[in-house]
């Protein structure tokens, strides 16, 4: 309303300057004989009669057709040194009801609830131009923002996933503290797939924006979990906390659980449904969660750091294990790894340890491991003292020390028959499985855990599934 205000003013000063000069400027000959020495208290009663009639459809431009009625009927006819004292009280009152030109709220066009699947557009027909930055991320998003309030009846988990775009957009979920849909209230935002812990009964606002001003179509989806208390670790970084998360080592964000067991469709044995259900140890290597107790070292040094554990074998063999003595079931064991440092040349594996060949003696006669050679990037299988020695290609180069902090994962599956396979995976996309000729399956039991031989790796997490 300032430019209004200006527009009085200037009018005002345009009178004030017109018609007759302003007394006080007038020089009095006195030949009048004129002593008339008029102080003019002109208490000037306006009431503007502002009409704000804002029409706002969601544009940035106001259109205020302010009627402004000023009638200021002075009639001065002093000239002399008239003083006039002009009190003119503006009482301008403005009704604008904004529903759309705020520059940090947007404004919800839609609703979501749980399982919701929608598409759209960030410029379609109740969307908003406002936001350009959300308090959660410093990306510009200076395009239009299509935005839909959501309030759970039940705390859950959400995802809410943005697919099927043409352009750059980003989600951004807001939680209502009494400030209205507001970009400063901003807890998540997402490129494509975001996660929140939301309470029931509070209203959340999820606006689609365009990143540098881009607009385009898309799909969105909103997906409820139950809600669940975690630890406050997130292993594989898929929004589920350890606690609460059906396999802690791969990224899972929907959860996805075919049969209804314990573990997700991600960790079941592929081909082989049914024969795993449940999580029986996992340990993601905090501090927190690997007290001393639990773990037996042979050989070798094992430093626990803070989310790993890094095992050095200068020569010969070093594991880490967990003394677990009924691996004689179907079970799984799994281990992921980075290698901190180069290798030394030649025989530098990596894996697990997974089970024991009984000796028939009640100790141990041999180690079953499952194990990653860097130098000729095989994935192998030793039964330690027979060293049957099944060797399978990986398909990383060769040489290549580029990819060393990479993640590599090495997992042992066994039905506690007559099917045991060794399986890897890694950052880059590459796969590897090995499968041990039955007659070669003796005696698997005892203890499973963390071997690294001629070699130096972080480990990053283990697990046992049952
Ligand atoms: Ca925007
Ligand atoms: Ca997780
Ligand atoms: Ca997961
Ligand atoms: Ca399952």
């Amino acid at each position: 309303m300032n430019y209004r205000f200006l527009l009085i003013f200037a009018a005002a000063l345009l009178w004030s300057c017109s018609g007759e000069a302003p007394a006080m400027f007038v020089a009095d000959s006195g030949t009048d004989g004129d002593t008339d020495a008029d102080t003019d208290a002109d208490t000037d009663a306006d009431t503007d009669s502002d009409t704000d009639s804002d029409t706002d459809s969601d544009t940035d431009s106001d259109t205020d057709s302010d009627t402004d009625s000023d009638t200021d009927s002075d009639t001065d006819s002093d000239t002399d040194s008239d003083t006039d004292t002009d009190t003119d009280t503006d009482t301008d009152t403005d009704t604008d009801t904004d529903t759309g030109t705020d520059t940090e709220h947007c404004y919800p066009a839609a609703t979501l609830v749980c399982g919701s699947s929608v598409t759209g557009a960030n410029d379609a027909a109740g969307s908003t131009d406002n936001i350009d930055l959300y308090n959660c991320v410093g990306w510009d998003e200076t395009g239009p923002e299509y935005t839909y309030s959501f309030t759970p009846a039940a705390d859950a988990h959400i995802v809410f996933e943005l697919s099927n775009m043409t352009e750059d957009l980003d989600a951004f979920l807001i939680e209502e503290n009494g400030a209205g849909c507001d970009g400063n209230e901003c807890i998540e935002y997402a490129h494509y797939t975001g996660w929140a812990d939301v309470t029931a009964g509070t209203t959340y606002y999820l606006a689609v924006d365009g990143f540098e001003g881009v607009v385009s179509a898309y799909d969105l989806d909103l997906t409820c979990l139950p809600a669940c208390v975690g630890n406050g670790h997130d292993e594989d970084w898929d929004g589920l906390d350890d606690n609460c998360d059906n396999c802690p080592t791969y990224y899972n964000p929907y959860q996805e659980n075919s049969d209804s067991d314990d573990i997700g469709d991600a960790c079941e044995w592929s081909g082989h449904t049914g024969t795993l259900s449940t999580i029986q140890a996992f340990e993601p290597m905090t501090v927190s969660s690997t007290p001393g107790s639990v773990w037996d070292d042979v050989s070798g040094t094992w430093t626990l750091n803070t989310d790993d554990r890094t095992g050095d074998s200068s020569s010969g063999g070093s594991s880490y294990y967990i003394p677990e003595t009924n691996l004689t079931q179907p079970f799984s064991v799994e281990v992921i790894f980075t290698y901190p440092n180069p290798s030394t040349t030649g025989a530098n594996w990596a894996g697990l340890h997974f089970a024991q060949i009984d000796g028939g003696t009640g100790s141990p006669a041999s180690w079953w491991t499952c194990q990653f050679e860097w130098d000729s990037r095989d994935l192998q299988f030793i039964a330690w003292h027979e060293y049957t020695g099944y060797s399978y290609p990986d398909t990383e180069a060769t040489g290549d020390d580029s990819d060393r902090d990479h993640w590599r994962r090495v997992r042992v599956y066994y039905d506690g028959g007559s099917t045991l396979e060794c399986t890897y995976d890694d950052q880059s996309g590459d796969t590897a499985t090995a499968v041990v000729p039955t007659a070669s399956i003796t005696g698997i039991s005892g203890p499973a855990g963390l071997r690294v031989y001629n070699e130096e790796a972080d480990f990053r997490s283990f697990v046992i599934y049952y």
